[in-house]
């Protein structure tokens, strides 16, 4: 029963966490993914319990880049609202041309336990 409940609070504040990141982004939807497109740059972005290897990933603007997601430990994904990209363990690459400057939120999309609500890292689009 009590196991419940914290489930409960953890999803509950996984919503609120999910509702105050939406605001910095106007909409979603800022980017072109595509798979068949060819990419002309790379970015790796590695998982483990609790973290992305990075606090930040930078990209260009217009340029198309291949979003490469490892899972090094622990089950995770992520998740980029603003990017419509969403990767995991099966799914492991897309290739996206962000169409706006700006910082989009990554969060890992599997709950994967206690360190889930940290595991927040961001992709940063340069002009
Ligand atoms: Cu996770």
């Amino acid at each position: 029963m009590k196991k419940t409940i914290v489930l409960l609070l953890s999803a509950m504040l996984l919503l609120v966490l999910a509702a105050c990141g939406q605001d910095s982004e106007s909409g979603s939807g800022s980017a072109i993914t595509d798979p068949e497109v060819a990419a002309s740059d790379e970015i790796v972005i590695k998982a483990t319990n609790y973290e992305f290897d990075q606090p930040e990933y930078h990209v260009k603007k217009g340029v198309p880049v291949r979003v490469v997601y490892e899972n090094e430990e622990g089950n995770h994904g992520i998740i980029v609202p603003g990017l419509n990209l969403q990767l995991d363990s099966k799914k492991n690459s897309a290739v996206v041309t962000p169409e706006e400057a700006g910082e989009f939120e990554i969060a890992c999309s599997v709950f994967c336990g206690s360190g889930h609500s940290s595991m927040v890292s961001k992709i940063i689009v340069e002009e």
